[in-house]
């Protein structure tokens, strides 16, 4: 969606609740046999896994292109997100699960580990390009829609008192997420947006 927003391309979307079992139905599973979301149906095409509906959108619509437009901003695109699936959203996810999952108790240690493992691969991938604004370079791309969610999930469950408790100093989370600006953004990243304001202003 974050892609469709930026390139401001017409959609609907439909909102699926896990905890209602929605991306578990049958007519669900029938798009996404995995019941995973986001799926993006576009005519009789239908495109699971978040990077190949970005592929798929930059290739029908390029305009506004969000993986570059030389060979050079290309690979710094995907270095970005390759960097970040590879070495950060695991550890990153192992601190947001818990708190978000009032599950602090039990896992204070792993986080505080995966926090630790979160650091160390934030500041190897921070060295040369990213943030400068945006994590590959003066455009808003697709790295920055790639790793926002995860950004903002984590905001969300340091926001959780236990995320006090735990005196999470989320740098250098928070000077990603300054640098990542959404402001060029509109609709759903700017409704996302308010997400990460507030641990920013505190
Ligand atoms: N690799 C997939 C991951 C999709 C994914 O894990 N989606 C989560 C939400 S962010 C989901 O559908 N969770 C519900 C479930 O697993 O039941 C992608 O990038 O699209």
């Amino acid at each position: 969606m974050l892609t469709l927003e930026t390139k401001q391309i017409p959609y609907s979307a439909h909102l699926l609740q896990a905890a209602r079992g929605d991306n578990k139905k049958p007519e669900y599973l029938a798009l996404n046999p995995r019941g995973k979301v986001p799926t993006l149906r576009d005519g009789d095409v239908i495109v699971s896994e978040s990077i190949a509906i970005m592929e798929y959108v930059e290739k029908r619509f390029p305009a506004r292109p969000m993986f570059g437009r030389t060979a050079l901003e290309t690979a710094t695109i995907w270095r970005a997100i390759s960097e970040f699936s590879s070495y950060l959203q695991a550890p990153l996810l192992r601190v947001a699960g818990p708190l978000l999952a009032g599950k602090m108790r039990d896992a204070a240690a792993d986080v505080r580990a995966a926090l630790r493992k979160s650091k160390r691969s934030s500041a190897s991938s921070s060295r040369g390009s990213l943030i400068s604004p945006w994590l590959a370079g003066a455009d808003l791309t697709a790295a920055d829609t790639t790793v926002y969610p995860f950004l903002a999930l984590l905001l969300r469950g340091a926001l959780k008192e236990a995320g006090g408790q735990l005196e999470l100093d989320l740098l250098p989370f928070t000077t990603a997420i300054r640098g990542c600006n959404m402001d060029g953004a509109s609709g759903a990243a700017a409704r996302l947006r308010t997400h990460v304001s507030a641990p920013l202003a505190s």
